[in-house]
C-alpha cells in the first residue's frame, strides 16, 4: 500500500485542480502559440520530439521522450528565447491498416459483435475457407499461428474503446480521427508547452502535408537521390511487401547479409537417398563468408539432425540445404516463380554423411560430407565447406574425427573419408602463419569442437587479421592481399559456376504481421544513402551538431557510415504517393525526415485542424501548394513563384517564418531510432538544403527507454502507463518530476511510482508551506542581511548556476538535485 492509498487521494485532487485551472488560463491567454516576435533578432528555440504514431494513446515512454522537449522549452523560455515546441502525429504505414483490414474480416467472419471460437486453430481453418482476399486472408492467419495477438477486436477493447464504436475501425480513416484528438487533450492535460495551431497528421488524408512530401521526393529524385532497381531487401511474404524496420515486431536495424553459396557436386553414383535425382546435377550447398579460401575445402560438414530439403533450381540442378535457406533462395531468381520452390525430397542430415562431393578450388579431388554437431539450423544453408587452416571451428571438428574412431563409427564415417585430408595452407597472416586456424588452436589448447568459449576467441583472432593482413598463397591472385582481391575471387567463383550469391536477413526478422521476413531481390525505389558524397556531407552535418552524450554521436557516425540503399516504396498501407510512379507509397521512416520544417508554417495551412480540411486565414488551397511555392517558402535564393494564385504577402510570411525558426536546435527521442530516423533526419536536409548549411539539425539528444519500477514496461506483463493513466494517478506535476527524475543518460531510465507518490506529498506540503509564509510574512524578520542571509544568498546563487548549468545540458535529473526547493521542502 502507498502513502497515497492511506492518505487518501484528496492531495493529488488537490494538485490537480490547480494544473486544471492554471491550463483553462493558458489556453485562454494561448501563451504557447508562437509567432515570430517583433524583435526578429530575439534568439529563438525550436525543439520536436519525433510525431508518434497513431494507433493507440500515448504512453509512459512516449511521455518520457517527450518531457526532455517539454522541460527545455520551458527553461529556454525562462532564459528569454522565444521558443517553438510544435506537435504533429504519424499515420503512414502499415499497421492501421493492417489492424483496419483484420477488423473487417473478423467482422465477416464472426458477425457483430463478433462471438468467437474458443481455439485459435478454429479461427485459421475458418478463414481459409473464406476466398476472397488471397493475401489479407494470409495475413490474419499468421498472427494466429504465432499466438502473439488476440483477435483484433479484443485489442480495441483492451485499448477502452466502447463496444459500440469497435466496428467503425473497421475504416482506417477512422483511427485518424479518433486517436490525433486524444493525444491532443491528453497532452494538455499533462500542460505541455506547445502550439497546438501547428498540429497535423500525414499521409494523403492531409492533402498539404501530402503535398510537402511530394515536393520533398521530387527533389530528392532530381539530385540523384533516388533510384530504381532490383535489390536484396528484407521483405515479407505475407504482406507481400518490403519490411522495414517499422513494419517488424523484431529484428529491427537488421539487415539483408551476403553469403558466397558453394555448390559441391554430388559424384556418380549418387547415394541411395538421392538415387532418384539420378539424371540431375545434385550438389550439397555451403555458405561462406570466406570465399577466398575454398582452395583449402577438405570436407563438408553436415548436421545429423538437421532436416535437409531438395528442390530444384532454374539454372544449377538439384539444391541440398535446409528449407528455409531455400524459401530466401526463392525470392532472389533461384527458381521459376517468385516464392515458389517445391520440396522433391526432406533428408535428415545423418543420410547425408559419407557422400563423396566435388567442391570447386580445392586441390582435393574428392571430399566427404563429415558430421559436425555444432551446425545452427537457422543460419546459411545448414550446411558448412571445411577450410582447417583458417577456420578454427573447421580444424577442431576435423581434429575430433580423425583422432576419435568411435566418433567416426558412430556416424558411418570410413577412415578414408578422413585421415588421409590435411589442413592445406592458402594464406599467409603475420604472426599466424601460413595454417592460421591450426595455430591458434594450439597456442589455445583447445580441446574439441564443443570448447565454444575458446574457439570464439580463436575466430575472433583470425577472421579480422585474416581480412585485412592475409596475403594469398594460391590461385590466380597469390601474392596478392585478401582486402584487395576478395570480391575477385568470389567473382571468379561464380564464373566458373562453383558459386552463388545469396542473401539472408543478419538475424530473424518477424513482421508486425508474424511473418518471417526473407532477403528478396525486389524491384523497388530506394534513397541511396549509400551515395558517397553524400555520406561526406552527413557527416559534415553530425560534426557541427551538439549530440549532448557522446555516444549519440558515434552511434549516429556508425550508421552514416554503414547505411546503405533503403526502399522507400510500398504498395500496401498509409501515405503519400510517389509523385511520379503513383502505385507506390511512400513509406513511414523516409516521409518523416524534414517535416520539422513544415511546422514552420502549417498553422497558416491546417486552419486549426489535423486533416487542413477547413480553410485557413490565408486562404490557400492543397492544390496551390505547387513546388515553386515550397521552393519560394523554403530555398533561400528560388524566385518568386509569379504564377501562383497565392498572394505574396502570404508566401512571405510563410518564407519568413520559416527562416526565423529553423533550424531545429534540439530534436529529442528514444535511442532506437538512432539507427534510423535521426540518421535519415540528418541526410536528408544535407539534401535538401545542400548549400544552406544553417538549415541543418543543430542538435539531438537521445534517452534510453522507459522502465516502469525498475522493470521493462510491457502490456502483455501489465506493468504498463498510459500518459492518461498516470496524469490520473499522479497529477500533471507529480508525473513530471518523477519524469526529470527518471534518468539522464542514454542508458535505460526508470519511472518509480513510489517516487512520484513522494512528490505528490512534497508537492502539497510546499504549497502548504509557501501559504504559512505568506500569511505569516509581516512576522517575518526585516532590515539588513545579516551573516547567515548572505550565506544563504550565496548558497542560493551557486545553486542557480549549477542548475542553469544542468538545464543547459539537458540534464534533468541533475537540475532536479540541484534546483528543487520542492524536494527539500519537506525537510524543512
Ligand atoms: B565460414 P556468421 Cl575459413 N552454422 O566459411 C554454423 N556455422 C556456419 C553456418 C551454420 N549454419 N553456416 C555457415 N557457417 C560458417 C569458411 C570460414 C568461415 C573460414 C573462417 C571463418 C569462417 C570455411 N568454413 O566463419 O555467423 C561459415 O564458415 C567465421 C565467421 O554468419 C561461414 O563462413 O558470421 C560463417 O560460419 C558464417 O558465420
Amino acid at each position: 500500500m502507498t502513502t497515497l492509498d492511506r492518505k487518501g487521494t484528496f492531495k493529488v485532487e488537490y494538485l490537480q485542480e490547480i494544473e486544471k485551472k492554471v491550463q483553462e488560463r493558458w489556453e485562454k491567454e494561448n501563451i504557447f502559440e508562437a509567432d515570430i516576435p517583433d524583435d526578429v533578432n530575439q534568439e529563438k528555440f525550436l525543439c520536436t520530439f519525433p510525431y508518434p504514431y497513431m494507433n493507440g494513446r500515448l504512453h509512459l515512454g512516449h511521455t518520457f521522450s517527450l518531457s526532455k522537449c517539454e522541460f527545455a522549452a520551458r527553461y529556454n523560455r525562462l532564459k528569454g528565447k522565444a521558443v517553438l515546441f510544435p506537435f504533429g502525429f504519424h499515420c503512414t504505414g502499415m499497421p492501421i491498416k493492417a489492424c483496419a483490414d483484420k477488423l473487417k474480416r473478423e467482422m465477416a467472419l464472426y458477425g457483430c459483435p463478433p462471438v468467437f471460437p474458443d481455439h485459435e486453430e478454429e479461427f485459421v481453418k475458418e478463414e481459409d475457407t473464406v476466398p476472397k482476399d488471397k493475401s489479407k486472408g494470409k495475413k490474419s492467419k499468421a498472427v494466429a499461428k504465432t499466438g502473439t495477438a488476440k483477435y483484433q477486436w479484443q485489442i480495441m477493447q483492451a485499448l477502452g474503446i466502447p463496444e459500440d464504436e469497435i466496428k467503425k475501425f473497421a475504416d482506417e480513416v477512422y483511427w485518424l480521427d479518433y486517436f490525433p484528438p486524444r493525444a491532443v487533450a491528453d497532452l494538455k492535460r499533462m500542460g505541455i508547452h506547445v502550439d497546438w495551431r501547428r498540429k497535423f497528421i500525414t499521409t494523403d488524408v492531409n492533402p498539404f502535408y501530402d503535398s510537402f512530401v511530394r515536393w520533398q521526393f521530387n527533389h530528392l529524385k532530381n539530385r540523384n537521390k533516388i533510384m530504381y532497381g532490383k535489390r536484396y531487401t528484407i521483405y515479407s511474404p505475407l504482406d507481400k511487401q518490403p519490411c522495414m524496420d517499422h513494419d517488424r515486431s523484431s529484428g529491427e536495424g537488421a539487415g539483408p547479409q551476403e553469403y558466397t553459396l558453394i555448390m559441391m557436386q554430388v559424384l556418380e553414383p549418387l547415394p541411395e537417398p538421392l538415387k532418384c535425382f539420378s539424371t540431375k546435377k545434385v550438389s550439397y550447398i555451403t555458405a561462406t563468408l570466406r570465399p577466398e579460401t575454398m582452395y583449402g575445402q577438405t570436407n563438408c560438414w553436415v548436421h545429423p539432425d538437421i532436416k535437409y530439403i531438395a528442390f530444384e533450381t532454374l539454372k544449377n540442378g538439384i539444391f541440398i540445404c535446409t528449407k528455409r535457406a531455400a524459401r530466401n533462395m526463392s525470392y532472389q531468381g533461384f527458381t521459376e516463380n517468385d516464392g515458389e520452390f517445391k520440396i522433391l525430397k526432406e533428408i535428415v542430415g545423418q543420410d547425408l554423411l559419407g557422400v563423396a562431393l566435388k567442391a570447386p578450388f580445392t586441390s582435393y579431388s574428392k571430399i566427404y560430407a563429415l558430421p559436425m554437431l555444432t551446425i545452427k539450423e537457422d543460419k546459411g544453408t545448414g550446411i558448412v565447406s571445411s577450410v582447417p587452416s583458417d577456420s578454427p571451428d573447421d580444424y577442431a571438428a576435423l581434429v575430433d574425427l580423425q583422432k576419435k574412431a568411435p566418433f567416426r563409427e558412430k556416424y558411418g564415417i570410413k577412415d578414408e573419408m578422413v585421415l588421409p585430408f590435411k589442413p592445406i595452407p592458402v594464406l599467409e597472416i603475420p604472426e599466424y602463419g601460413n595454417m592460421s586456424a591450426v595455430h591458434v588452436y594450439e597456442k589455445l589448447k583447445i580441446q574439441s569442437q564443443n570448447d565454444r568459449e575458446k574457439l570464439n576467441q580463436a575466430k575472433d583472432m583470425v577472421y579480422l587479421k585474416g581480412f585485412y593482413d592475409g596475403v594469398l598463397l594460391v590461385g590466380d591472385y597469390k601474392g596478392k592481399k585478401i582486402q584487395d582481391v576478395k570480391k575477385n575471387i568470389q567473382n571468379q567463383l561464380v564464373a566458373e559456376n562453383g558459386a552463388v550469391i545469396y542473401y539472408e536477413p543478419e538475424k530473424t526478422i518477424i513482421s508486425r504481421s508474424g511473418d518471417e521476413c526473407v532477403v528478396a531481390l525486389c524491384n523497388q525505389w530506394y534513397i541511396d544513402y549509400g551515395n558517397a558524397e553524400w555520406k561526406v556531407q552527413a557527416e559534415k552535418a553530425l560534426a557541427a551538431m551538439n549530440t549532448f552524450h557522446d555516444e549519440v554521436r558515434k552511434n549516429l557516425s556508425g550508421t552514416i557510415k554503414w547505411l546503405h540503399e533503403y526502399a522507400c516504396s510500398r504498395t500496401y498501407g498509409l501515405g503519400t504517393r510517389l509523385p511520379w510512379d503513383t502505385q507506390w507509397l511512400i513509406e513511414s521512416l523516409s516521409d518523416s525526415t524534414i517535416y520539422n520544417a513544415y511546422y514552420t508554417v502549417s498553422h497558416f495551412l491546417q486552419g486549426n485542424t489535423f486533416r487542413g480540411n477547413v480553410e485557413n486565414s490565408l486562404k490557400i488551397k492543397p492544390e496551390q501548394m505547387t513546388i515553386d511555392v515550397w521552393d519560394y517558402i523554403f530555398f533561400k535564393d528560388a524566385p518568386f513563384p509569379k504564377d501562383s494564385k497565392i498572394a505574396k504577402g502570404s508566401l512571405d510570411l510563410m518564407k519568413k517564418s520559416f527562416n526565423y525558426w529553423y533550424p531545429v536546435d534540439m530534436r529529442t527521442s528514444g535511442k532506437d531510432l538512432i539507427q534510423n530516423h535521426l540518421s535519415y533526419y540528418i541526410f536528408n536536409h544535407c539534401a535538401i538544403w545542400p548549400n544552406e548549411e544553417n538549415k541543418w539539425p543543430k542538435g539531438i539528444r537521445a534517452n534510453g527507454h522507459l522502465m516502469l519500477n525498475s522493470a521493462k514496461m510491457s502490456k502483455s506483463d501489465g506493468n504498463f502507463l498510459t500518459l492518461s493513466e498516470s496524469l490520473d494517478k499522479f497529477s500533471a506535476d507529480g508525473m513530471r518530476l518523477t519524469l526529470a527524475d527518471a534518468g539522464d543518460s542514454i542508458e535505460d531510465a526508470n519511472f518509480v511510482e513510489s517516487t512520484a507518490d513522494a512528490a505528490i506529498l512534497r508537492l502539497y506540503t510546499f504549497l502548504e508551506w509557501v501559504k504559512e509564509i505568506i500569511n505569516t510574512r509581516t512576522t517575518l524578520r526585516n532590515g539588513a542581511y545579516n551573516f547567515h542571509d548572505k550565506v544563504f544568498i550565496s548558497e542560493m546563487n551557486m545553486k542557480i548556476r549549477q542548475t542553469d548549468e544542468n538545464y543547459n545540458k539537458v540534464l534533468f535529473k541533475e537540475a532536479l538535485k540541484s534546483g528543487n526547493c520542492v524536494q527539500k521542502a519537506d525537510c524543512t
